[in-house]
């Protein structure tokens, strides 16, 4: 059995939920429990702080969780890191109020920053030489330069309007941060095991949401350009049409070339272009 937890409540918790239904991980926590067990995986689910996740893999509380990176370094605790997970993305950066003069960091010696990460930040000011004045708050970060606390701020980030709204400025990211999923270091083999199968699952998952199925049409003669353009998974599915001369050509995508990809099909003979999105993904 492995005990996976994941926040209870917050920005973290849909997704979390969301992939591990996609895993097929059956879970039901109707009466808002603390923990769960999956009804059809070898797994038991906390609902926990995310603050509080590292520390209970560390203590083998729990044996694997879901959290953001930034809480990974920030709370220093003896984890590992196994799979990026693709939601939740942020940043974690410096910002000083809007019309205040800043060209690199050195505009930071000797100046009050308001944060909810001081390791982070500690160690990042002293990897580039600057000494300031950290001041930890738990929450609200943004508005301490308005009432006087602070100079500056380091702070998460993501559509960057809460910055915007409170007259702040971005000047510097120290961090990039997404949910990871992190276990204890030495798990026995039973629950490895499991772990295996989890992963196994999360990177089918997470593969066919970078990549898009394709289908189309095109004359027998443009097939050669066009199988160089789709190479697929390891070389495209080409069957004739009923139509003479003409065949449907079959493949996968990377959503990151989509776009560049489909204007080099079509200039290159085809018609009657299908995109649809992948389940699953195993290579
Ligand atoms: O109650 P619990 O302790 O479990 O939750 P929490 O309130 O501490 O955390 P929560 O739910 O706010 O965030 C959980 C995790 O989501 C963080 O640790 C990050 O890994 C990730 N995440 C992703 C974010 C953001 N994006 C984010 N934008 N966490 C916080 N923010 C905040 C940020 O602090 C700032 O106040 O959103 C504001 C900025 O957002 P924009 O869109 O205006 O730039
Ligand atoms: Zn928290």
């Amino acid at each position: 059995m492995l005990k996976i937890a994941i926040q209870k409540s917050g920005r973290l918790h849909e997704g979390s939920l969301k992939l591990l239904k996609e895993c097929g991980i059956d879970i039901s926590n109707g009466n808002n429990q603390l923990r769960v067990r999956s009804s059809n995986f070898e797994a038991e689910i906390f609902f926990l702080r995310d603050d509080d996740i590292p520390e209970y893999v560390q203590d083998r509380v729990a044996d694997a969780g879901i959290v953001g990176e930034n809480i990974v370094y920030e709370t220093q605790k003896k984890v590992t890191v196994v799979e990026k997970l693709g939601f939740a993305k942020c940043r974690l950066s410096l910002a000083v109020p809007r019309y205040e003069q800043y060209k690199d960091i050195t505009d930071l010696q000797g100046k009050r920053i308001a944060t909810s990460y001081p390791n982070i930040l500690e160690k990042f000011l002293k990897e580039k030489g600057v000494q300031a004045a950290i001041h930890t708050i738990s929450g609200s970060v943004e508005i301490a330069p308005r009432i006087g606390l602070a100079d500056a701020i380091c702070d998460l980030v993501s559509s960057g309007s809460t910055l915007f709204l409170n007259e702040l400025r971005e000047v510097q990211t120290i961090l990039h941060s997404e949910a990871v999923l992190i276990t204890h270091p030495q798990l026995n083999e039973e629950k490895l095991a499991v772990l295996e199968s989890l992963l196994f699952r999360i990177r089918a998952v997470n593969k066919a949401k970078d990549n898009k199925y394709v289908l189309l049409n095109a004359p027998n003669h443009c097939l050669p350009q066009i199988i160089k353009l789709l190479p697929g998974m390891r070389s495209p599915t080409v069957v004739p049409l009923a139509e003479p001369g003409w065949s449907s050509v079959h493949s996968v995508i990377s959503e990151n070339d989509f776009w560049k990809v489909i204007e080099q099909l079509k200039a290159n003979g085809a018609e009657g272009i299908l995109i649809l999105p992948i389940e699953k993904m195993i290579l």
